[in-house]
Protein backbone atom coordinates (compact mmCIF):
# COMPACT_ATOMS: atom_id res chain seq x y z
CA UNK A 1 0.00 0.00 0.00
CA UNK A 2 2.99 2.50 0.78
CA UNK A 3 4.84 1.94 -1.78
CA UNK A 4 1.80 2.93 -3.86
CA UNK A 5 1.04 5.65 -1.96
CA UNK A 6 4.39 7.03 -2.33
CA UNK A 7 5.59 6.23 -5.76
CA UNK A 8 6.10 9.22 -7.33
CA UNK A 9 7.66 10.76 -4.57
CA UNK A 10 9.78 7.75 -4.36
CA UNK A 11 10.86 7.88 -8.38
CA UNK A 12 12.49 12.11 -7.42
CA UNK A 13 15.23 9.30 -6.09
CA UNK A 14 15.54 7.82 -9.14
CA UNK A 15 18.99 9.72 -10.29
CA UNK A 16 20.42 9.74 -6.87
CA UNK A 17 20.32 5.93 -6.53
CA UNK A 18 21.31 5.18 -10.06
CA UNK A 19 24.47 7.46 -9.18
CA UNK A 20 27.63 5.53 -10.91
CA UNK A 21 28.47 3.13 -7.35
CA UNK A 22 31.82 1.79 -9.63
CA UNK A 23 32.98 5.55 -9.08
CA UNK A 24 34.74 6.64 -6.11
CA UNK A 25 36.45 9.61 -3.81
CA UNK A 26 35.44 12.48 -3.35
CA UNK A 27 33.57 14.31 -6.19
CA UNK A 28 31.14 11.02 -6.46
CA UNK A 29 30.73 11.48 -2.40
CA UNK A 30 29.77 15.17 -3.30
CA UNK A 31 27.81 14.56 -5.91
CA UNK A 32 25.73 11.87 -4.58
CA UNK A 33 25.42 14.03 -1.63
CA UNK A 34 23.65 16.82 -3.89
CA UNK A 35 21.22 14.27 -5.83
CA UNK A 36 20.29 13.01 -2.31
CA UNK A 37 19.97 16.86 -1.35
CA UNK A 38 17.56 18.09 -4.07
CA UNK A 39 15.44 14.53 -4.17
CA UNK A 40 14.45 15.32 -0.45
CA UNK A 41 13.55 19.10 -1.43
CA UNK A 42 11.79 18.35 -3.85
CA UNK A 43 9.70 15.34 -1.43
CA UNK A 44 9.13 18.72 0.72
CA UNK A 45 11.38 17.52 3.48
CA UNK A 46 12.43 20.93 5.16
CA UNK A 47 15.87 22.50 5.32
CA UNK A 48 16.58 21.49 8.77
CA UNK A 49 15.86 17.71 8.11
CA UNK A 50 17.77 17.26 5.09
CA UNK A 51 20.71 18.89 7.02
CA UNK A 52 20.73 16.30 9.74
CA UNK A 53 20.66 13.42 6.89
CA UNK A 54 23.93 15.47 5.34
CA UNK A 55 25.44 15.88 8.39
CA UNK A 56 25.28 11.99 9.20
CA UNK A 57 26.39 11.10 5.76
CA UNK A 58 29.39 13.09 6.01
CA UNK A 59 30.73 11.88 9.22
CA UNK A 60 30.20 8.50 7.83
CA UNK A 61 32.28 9.65 4.35
CA UNK A 62 35.66 7.91 4.32
CA UNK A 63 33.23 4.59 4.31
CA UNK A 64 30.67 5.62 1.58
CA UNK A 65 33.23 6.43 -0.87
CA UNK A 66 33.97 3.40 -2.17
CA UNK A 67 30.83 1.46 -1.18
CA UNK A 68 27.67 0.05 -2.85
CA UNK A 69 24.18 2.27 -2.44
CA UNK A 70 22.76 0.00 0.26
CA UNK A 71 25.69 1.82 2.78
CA UNK A 72 24.15 5.15 1.81
CA UNK A 73 20.18 3.30 2.58
CA UNK A 74 21.13 2.21 5.83
CA UNK A 75 22.61 5.51 7.13
CA UNK A 76 19.58 7.36 6.09
CA UNK A 77 17.03 5.05 6.89
CA UNK A 78 18.90 5.28 10.66
CA UNK A 79 19.01 9.05 10.97
CA UNK A 80 15.50 9.38 9.62
CA UNK A 81 13.96 7.19 11.37
CA UNK A 82 14.42 8.70 14.72
CA UNK A 83 12.85 11.89 13.33
CA UNK A 84 9.70 10.04 13.06
CA UNK A 85 10.13 8.37 16.14
CA UNK A 86 10.07 11.42 18.39
CA UNK A 87 6.74 11.79 17.48
CA UNK A 88 5.15 9.30 19.80
CA UNK A 89 1.54 8.19 17.84
CA UNK A 90 -1.14 6.22 19.37
CA UNK A 91 -3.42 4.21 18.12
CA UNK A 92 -7.35 4.99 18.43
CA UNK A 93 -8.35 1.52 18.91
CA UNK A 94 -6.01 0.53 21.43
CA UNK A 95 -7.45 4.31 23.30
CA UNK A 96 -11.24 3.11 22.79
CA UNK A 97 -10.51 -0.67 24.15
CA UNK A 98 -9.12 1.40 27.55
CA UNK A 99 -11.88 4.07 27.73
CA UNK A 100 -15.66 3.73 27.89
CA UNK A 101 -15.72 6.79 25.26
CA UNK A 102 -13.25 8.05 22.71
CA UNK A 103 -14.22 11.62 21.42
CA UNK A 104 -11.89 12.93 18.25
CA UNK A 105 -12.08 16.37 17.39
CA UNK A 106 -11.19 16.70 13.20
CA UNK A 107 -9.54 20.56 12.92
CA UNK A 108 -8.12 22.00 9.91
CA UNK A 109 -8.36 24.83 7.07
CA UNK A 110 -11.33 24.46 4.96
CA UNK A 111 -11.57 21.97 2.02
CA UNK A 112 -8.27 19.89 3.78
CA UNK A 113 -10.90 16.70 4.06
CA UNK A 114 -12.22 17.18 7.55
CA UNK A 115 -16.14 15.92 6.78
CA UNK A 116 -14.90 12.96 3.90
CA UNK A 117 -12.07 12.11 6.87
CA UNK A 118 -14.87 11.54 9.63
CA UNK A 119 -16.91 9.58 7.47
CA UNK A 120 -14.35 7.56 6.28
CA UNK A 121 -13.05 7.48 10.84
CA UNK A 122 -17.20 6.71 11.53
CA UNK A 123 -17.49 3.88 8.60
CA UNK A 124 -14.20 2.07 10.02
CA UNK A 125 -15.49 1.98 13.65
CA UNK A 126 -18.78 0.76 12.98
CA UNK A 127 -18.64 -1.96 14.99
CA UNK A 128 -18.78 0.35 17.89
CA UNK A 129 -21.38 3.01 18.91
CA UNK A 130 -20.05 5.79 16.76
CA UNK A 131 -22.04 9.27 17.13
CA UNK A 132 -20.99 12.31 15.00
CA UNK A 133 -21.54 15.79 16.09
CA UNK A 134 -21.08 18.62 13.90
CA UNK A 135 -20.27 22.41 14.96
CA UNK A 136 -19.99 24.17 11.27
CA UNK A 137 -22.89 26.33 12.59
CA UNK A 138 -21.91 28.92 9.86
CA UNK A 139 -22.82 27.27 6.55
CA UNK A 140 -26.15 25.34 6.23
CA UNK A 141 -24.39 23.41 3.69
CA UNK A 142 -21.61 21.88 6.30
CA UNK A 143 -24.73 20.34 7.79
CA UNK A 144 -26.09 19.10 4.70
CA UNK A 145 -22.67 17.51 3.76
CA UNK A 146 -22.38 15.89 7.13
CA UNK A 147 -25.97 14.62 7.44
CA UNK A 148 -25.55 13.09 4.14
CA UNK A 149 -22.46 11.14 5.13
CA UNK A 150 -23.92 10.20 8.36
CA UNK A 151 -27.02 8.52 7.07
CA UNK A 152 -24.66 6.91 4.11
CA UNK A 153 -22.28 5.64 6.52
CA UNK A 154 -25.38 4.71 8.95
CA UNK A 155 -24.53 6.36 11.84
CA UNK A 156 -26.39 8.76 14.19
CA UNK A 157 -25.35 12.56 14.54
CA UNK A 158 -26.16 16.04 16.39
CA UNK A 159 -25.94 19.86 14.43
CA UNK A 160 -27.57 22.36 15.42
CA UNK A 161 -30.99 22.78 15.38
CA UNK A 162 -32.94 24.70 12.80
CA UNK A 163 -32.73 28.74 12.78
CA UNK A 164 -31.54 28.63 16.07
CA UNK A 165 -28.22 30.70 15.40
CA UNK A 166 -26.06 28.51 17.97
CA UNK A 167 -22.48 29.27 18.96
CA UNK A 168 -20.23 25.73 17.62
CA UNK A 169 -19.42 25.71 21.45
CA UNK A 170 -22.84 25.04 22.36
CA UNK A 171 -23.64 23.02 19.89
CA UNK A 172 -20.46 20.92 20.86
CA UNK A 173 -22.02 20.68 24.31
CA UNK A 174 -25.20 19.80 23.54
CA UNK A 175 -23.87 17.14 21.48
CA UNK A 176 -21.93 15.32 24.04
CA UNK A 177 -25.11 14.99 26.44
CA UNK A 178 -27.03 13.97 23.20
CA UNK A 179 -24.11 11.24 22.89
CA UNK A 180 -24.15 10.09 26.10
CA UNK A 181 -27.76 9.86 26.18
CA UNK A 182 -27.62 7.68 23.33
CA UNK A 183 -24.90 5.28 24.38
CA UNK A 184 -26.59 1.94 24.25
CA UNK A 185 -28.13 -0.08 27.52
CA UNK A 186 -25.37 -2.57 26.60
CA UNK A 187 -22.70 0.30 27.21
CA UNK A 188 -20.88 -0.24 24.21
CA UNK A 189 -17.44 1.75 23.32
CA UNK A 190 -18.91 5.04 21.90
CA UNK A 191 -16.63 6.53 19.62
CA UNK A 192 -17.75 10.43 19.51
CA UNK A 193 -16.52 12.35 16.21
CA UNK A 194 -17.02 15.88 16.48
CA UNK A 195 -16.21 18.47 13.35
CA UNK A 196 -15.39 21.68 13.30
CA UNK A 197 -15.70 24.41 10.14
CA UNK A 198 -12.74 24.99 8.66
CA UNK A 199 -10.51 27.97 9.46
CA UNK A 200 -7.11 29.61 8.39
CA UNK A 201 -4.61 29.21 11.38
CA UNK A 202 -3.79 33.03 10.78
CA UNK A 203 -7.42 34.03 11.83
CA UNK A 204 -7.01 34.24 15.48
CA UNK A 205 -10.46 34.64 16.42
CA UNK A 206 -11.51 31.84 14.62
CA UNK A 207 -8.74 29.91 16.26
CA UNK A 208 -10.04 31.08 19.64
CA UNK A 209 -13.03 29.74 19.18
CA UNK A 210 -12.18 26.36 18.02
CA UNK A 211 -10.15 26.37 21.52
CA UNK A 212 -13.82 27.26 23.25
CA UNK A 213 -15.20 24.11 21.18
CA UNK A 214 -12.41 21.86 23.15
CA UNK A 215 -13.24 23.33 26.44
CA UNK A 216 -16.74 22.51 25.65
CA UNK A 217 -16.57 19.35 24.95
CA UNK A 218 -14.31 18.81 27.86
CA UNK A 219 -16.58 20.23 30.35
CA UNK A 220 -19.62 18.27 28.73
CA UNK A 221 -17.66 15.09 29.22
CA UNK A 222 -16.55 15.76 32.87
CA UNK A 223 -20.06 16.24 33.86
CA UNK A 224 -20.61 12.69 33.82
CA UNK A 225 -18.51 11.32 36.81
CA UNK A 226 -17.06 7.68 36.37
CA UNK A 227 -17.07 8.34 32.57
CA UNK A 228 -13.71 7.12 31.57
CA UNK A 229 -12.85 8.91 28.32
CA UNK A 230 -10.52 10.10 26.11
CA UNK A 231 -9.91 13.37 23.63
CA UNK A 232 -8.09 13.92 21.55
CA UNK A 233 -7.33 16.94 18.86
CA UNK A 234 -6.62 15.58 15.23
CA UNK A 235 -5.57 18.37 12.81
CA UNK A 236 -6.80 17.07 9.10
CA UNK A 237 -3.76 17.89 6.96
CA UNK A 238 -4.38 18.50 3.11
CA UNK A 239 -1.23 16.60 1.93
CA UNK A 240 -1.06 18.52 -0.97
CA UNK A 241 -0.19 21.26 1.25
CA UNK A 242 3.57 20.35 1.15
CA UNK A 243 5.63 22.36 2.97
CA UNK A 244 3.39 24.95 3.68
CA UNK A 245 1.62 22.22 6.70
CA UNK A 246 4.06 23.12 9.02
CA UNK A 247 3.10 26.51 10.09
CA UNK A 248 -0.42 25.27 10.17
CA UNK A 249 0.10 22.59 12.77
CA UNK A 250 1.94 24.71 14.85
CA UNK A 251 -0.49 27.13 14.64
CA UNK A 252 -3.42 24.89 15.39
CA UNK A 253 -1.38 23.29 17.78
CA UNK A 254 -0.83 26.43 19.94
CA UNK A 255 -4.47 27.05 20.06
CA UNK A 256 -5.82 23.03 21.07
CA UNK A 257 -3.06 21.54 21.58
CA UNK A 258 -2.69 18.75 18.48
CA UNK A 259 -2.18 15.40 19.75
CA UNK A 260 -2.34 13.72 16.46
CA UNK A 261 -2.40 14.29 12.29
CA UNK A 262 -4.27 12.57 9.92
CA UNK A 263 -2.82 13.88 6.21
CA UNK A 264 -5.60 13.71 3.45
CA UNK A 265 -4.96 13.14 -0.47
CA UNK A 266 -2.14 11.41 -0.85
CA UNK A 267 -3.83 9.42 -4.06
CA UNK A 268 -3.07 12.93 -5.40
CA UNK A 269 0.14 15.00 -5.76
CA UNK A 270 1.12 14.61 -1.98
CA UNK A 271 4.41 14.48 -1.87
CA UNK A 272 4.54 12.95 1.80
CA UNK A 273 7.85 14.62 2.99
CA UNK A 274 6.35 17.24 5.02
CA UNK A 275 5.04 14.69 7.41
CA UNK A 276 8.88 14.04 8.52
CA UNK A 277 9.47 17.51 8.58
CA UNK A 278 6.28 17.70 11.29
CA UNK A 279 7.59 14.93 13.06
CA UNK A 280 10.76 16.66 13.41
CA UNK A 281 10.22 19.74 14.43
CA UNK A 282 6.63 19.59 16.45
CA UNK A 283 7.29 16.13 17.58
CA UNK A 284 2.87 15.43 16.36
CA UNK A 285 2.23 12.37 15.23
CA UNK A 286 0.76 11.38 12.28
CA UNK A 287 -2.28 8.70 12.98
CA UNK A 288 -3.58 8.23 9.46
CA UNK A 289 -3.22 8.74 6.21
CA UNK A 290 -6.01 8.97 3.65
CA UNK A 291 -5.98 8.24 -0.31
CA UNK A 292 -8.96 8.74 -2.11
CA UNK A 293 -12.59 9.33 -2.01
CA UNK A 294 -14.35 6.37 -1.03
CA UNK A 295 -14.92 5.59 2.51
CA UNK A 296 -12.59 2.91 3.52
CA UNK A 297 -9.59 4.89 1.32
CA UNK A 298 -8.37 5.61 5.50
CA UNK A 299 -4.80 3.61 6.77
CA UNK A 300 -3.22 4.04 9.72
CA UNK A 301 0.30 5.45 9.16
CA UNK A 302 3.20 2.68 9.92
CA UNK A 303 6.55 4.74 10.64
CA UNK A 304 8.60 2.44 8.97
CA UNK A 305 6.84 0.88 5.90
CA UNK A 306 6.71 5.05 5.26
CA UNK A 307 10.12 5.88 5.30
CA UNK A 308 10.76 2.72 3.25
CA UNK A 309 8.93 3.61 0.35
CA UNK A 310 9.84 7.22 0.64
CA UNK A 311 12.96 6.99 -0.46
N1 LIG B 1 -8.43 12.61 -3.90
C1 LIG B 1 -8.80 12.77 -2.63
N2 LIG B 1 -9.70 13.71 -2.31
C2 LIG B 1 -10.05 13.85 -1.01
C3 LIG B 1 -9.47 13.05 0.01
N3 LIG B 1 -10.01 13.44 1.19
C4 LIG B 1 -10.87 14.45 0.92
N4 LIG B 1 -10.90 14.71 -0.40
C5 LIG B 1 -11.71 15.72 -1.12
O1 LIG B 1 -11.38 17.00 -0.65
C6 LIG B 1 -12.51 17.86 -0.74
C7 LIG B 1 -12.75 18.56 0.60
O2 LIG B 1 -13.16 17.59 1.54
P1 LIG B 1 -14.06 17.95 2.80
O3 LIG B 1 -14.12 16.73 3.64
O4 LIG B 1 -15.33 18.57 2.40
O5 LIG B 1 -13.14 19.06 3.49
P2 LIG B 1 -13.42 19.95 4.78
O6 LIG B 1 -13.73 21.32 4.29
O7 LIG B 1 -12.12 19.92 5.53
O8 LIG B 1 -14.54 19.33 5.56
C8 LIG B 1 -13.67 16.98 -1.16
O9 LIG B 1 -13.88 17.14 -2.54
C9 LIG B 1 -13.18 15.58 -0.83
O10 LIG B 1 -13.77 14.59 -1.64
C10 LIG B 1 -8.50 12.05 -0.37
O11 LIG B 1 -7.93 11.30 0.44
N5 LIG B 1 -8.21 11.97 -1.70
MG1 LIG C 1 -16.30 20.14 6.25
Amino acid sequence: MWSKLLAKTNALFESFRQSDATDTGQAYFEDRLESLEEALFRADVDGASIQVVLDALRTQSPSLKNTDPQAWQTVIMETLAPLLETAKGFDPDTLLASHDVLVLMLCGVNGSGKTTTLAKLAHAFREHHVFVIGTDTFRAAADAQLVSWCNRVGVPYFTQEDGKGSSPSAVAFQGIEEALKQRDSDKRKTLILVDTSGRLHVDAPLMEELAKVKRSLLKALDAYADLRYSLKSLLVIDGTTGRNALPQVKQFDEAVQVDGLICTKLDASAKGGALLSIAHHTQIPTIYVTAGESVDALHLFEAEAYLNSLI
